[in-house]
């Protein structure tokens, strides 16, 4: 079993914690600082919370001998990235009352807001609270945010799946009333158990991830999660899944014994069984997961310790039926399908393309208000996307034409269709100025970076293509960036790894091809690598597949 004899620091926080309580509450009341104590540090984020601090500020704050500029993000647990318009609109108040205001749609469909203070992370908490929202399980060592498929075009199961992603986020929450102590100052129950049979007092050795595709599309990256499920249609109906597990993205860079890894097939199970299968999976890694070192606790790396088979063994043991094989299935896209759409039932979608999930007023753009004027119609729903996108959903025929005009007004449809390809299928992390492990730039950057390659694109006659994009300020991968197409990896400030040969479906892994290169390195780079597709690709070979062939597997 695990390394029980040298558990890590943050193993005997948790089980110490009472219900991940801690002191949370001290550490609020505390006025000297605006920093909670080191243990809450990790016992918030199962809360939904991280302690950052403004790394811009950093330098100036320390000349003054203050303090570093503290204050927290908050993520919501939004499984399958659905908000109301009433919730937009409570989170648009929110957001400007306690937060920067911009608000994050992340790259796992939910929202994140930066910067607020410790006094107002309470308010913050009631406010969504009485918009019946909450972050609780949003990060930390527990079953996270279960993404699902977004576009309902798709397919009329989709409700079907959307609503077994949220039994499988309430069915995997942890049972302690701590969130609503700490948060709201509810009275503690005497007569509740808090007994968890999932998470006892341990919880996961680490972060757990699930995320369910719907074929065609793998919207979701579902080969990523520690667990994805693909949802196997045969003649309109669900039958069931097939779970692929052992996914992640993340790395440190110069340590070799931590990687990038897409899930393995562990098989095919009947709808009516993937509840308990899924419930099992999560309890053999968190026996089996290593929590003697984070770096090593993913569920990929407890996985590839076992094998495959001893880890699908060991799950059919604890369910007490077995895995059939896995059934066919096909994606043909990852990306999401913009402009209007019209689903199964007559209603109508708007996906539109937002930068690396900042919905902001800047730059002469007011989609932040245009999409406040949108949700005050109250005529559409709100869905996130896992490329960071926002779909304007379930919108009547009779409504269609009055969002269009505001969409019109606020320029959003401009926006959506006047971003090159390459634009629309790229991606950022947050990364600097608040992520405290940016090594560079990601989301403040990519945008300049893709109007400086897009010059090279149309000289190679290249601007229609959908090559996927993506960067992240370190090798975590926050911005999925080992499988993109191409992949800028962040090593320092202005430095970038860069990858390729990833594939355009999620199916294969990049390589890394260059290291570090400055902005004037990666465009010299990629003219050269755009020359020799254009003139040695094969008809309709993707710049990901040539480059795998071409470079990768020539190495
Ligand atoms: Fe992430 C840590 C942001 C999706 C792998 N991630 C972080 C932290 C919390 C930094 C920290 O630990 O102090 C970042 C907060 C930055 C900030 O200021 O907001 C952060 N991750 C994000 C988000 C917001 C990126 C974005 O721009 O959208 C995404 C939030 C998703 C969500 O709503 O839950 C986000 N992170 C991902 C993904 C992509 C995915 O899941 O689809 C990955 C790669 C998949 C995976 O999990 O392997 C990812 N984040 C990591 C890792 C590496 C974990 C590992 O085991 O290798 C870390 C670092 C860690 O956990 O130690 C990390
Ligand atoms: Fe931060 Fe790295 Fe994740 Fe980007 S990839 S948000 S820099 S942890």
């Amino acid at each position: 079993m695990s390394e029980k004899n040298n558990l890590s620091g943050t193993e005997k926080i948790k089980v110490a914690s009472q219900g991940l309580r801690g002191t949370l509450k001290e550490s609020l009341r505390d006025a000297h600082t605006g920093a909670i104590r080191e243990d809450d540090q990790a016992l918030v984020k199962f809360h939904g919370m991280y302690m950052q601090d403004d790394r811009d500020r950093r330098e100036e704050r320390s000349r003054k001998k203050l303090e570093p500029l503290f204050s927290f993000m908050i993520r919501l647990r939004l499984p399958g990235g659905f908000l109301t318009a009433d919730q937009w609109i409570g989170l648009h108040h929110v957001a400007g009352k306690y937060s920067t205001g911009t608000i994050k749609i992340t790259t796992r469909q939910t929202i994140q807001l930066h910067g607020i203070l410790k006094s107002h992370t309470k308010p913050t908490i009631s406010a969504f609270n009485t918009m019946h929202l909450d972050s609780i399980a949003a990060c930390g060592d527990v079953n996270r945010n279960v993404t699902c498929a977004s576009h309902p075009k798709e397919s009329p199961l989709h409700e079907e799946i959307y609503q077994f992603a949220r039994e499988i986020s309430a069915y995997h929450l942890p049972k302690t009333r701590g969130y609503y102590e700490v948060w709201m100052d509810a009275e503690k129950l005497v007569e509740t158990t808090e007994e968890d049979p999932l998470y006892q007092d341990r919880y996961l050795p680490r972060k757990f991830k699930i995320g369910i595709a719907i074929p065609p599309n793998n919207d979701v990256d579902v080969f990523i999660n520690d667990l994805g499920l693909i949802a196997i249609i045969e003649d309109g109906v669900l039958k069931g899944y097939n779970f692929a597990a052992g996914g992640g993205l993340g790395s440190t860079h110069g340590n070799a014994n931590t990687y990038a890894r897409l899930g393995s097939m562990l098989g095919y199970l009947p709808k009516e069984q993937a509840m308990k299968a899924i419930y099992e999976v999560i309890t053999v890694q968190r026996d089996f997961g290593n929590r003697g070192d984070r770096k090593q606790a993913r569920l990929k790396y407890t996985i590839d310790k076992m094998g495959v088979d001893a880890y699908r063994a060991e799950v059919e043991k604890r369910c007490g039926f077995s895995f059939e094989p896995a059934r066919p299935y096909t994606f043909t896209s990852r990306k999401d399908a913009y402009g209007w759409s019209q689903n199964h039932e007559g209603k109508w979608y708007y996906t539109l393309f937002v930068e690396n999930g900042r919905v902001v007023d800047e730059n002469n753009y007011p989609l932040k208000t245009g999409l406040l004027k949108i949700a005050e119609t109250g005529k559409a729903n709100f869905r996130f996307t896992c490329n960071q996108n926002l779909i304007l959903s379930d919108i009547a025929d009779a409504d269609k034409a009055v969002i269009h005009q505001l969409l019109e007004e606020h320029q959003i449809i401009k926006s959506t269709d006047g971003a090159s390809p390459m634009r629309r299928n790229s991606m950022a992390c947050v990364a600097l100025n608040t992520c405290a492990l940016a090594m560079a730039e990601a989301q403040r950057y990519l945008p300049s970076l893709i109007s400086k390659i897009e010059p090279l694109l149309q000289k190679h006659q290249l601007a229609d293509e959908d090559i996927i994009v993506r960067m992240t300020g370190c090798p975590n991968g926050c911005g999925r960036s080992p499988n993109a197409e191409i992949g800028f990896v962040g090593t320092s400030l202005g430095k970038y790894n860069l990858h390729i040969g990833g594939d355009r479906l999620g199916e294969r892994l990049n390589t890394k091809y260059k290291d570090s290169l400055d902005e004037a390195a990666i465009l010299e780079t990629l003219d050269g690598l755009f020359d020799v597709y254009v003139k040695e690709r094969n008809a309709g070979e993707t710049f990901g597949d040539f480059s795998q062939r071409k470079w990768i597997d020539a190495q």
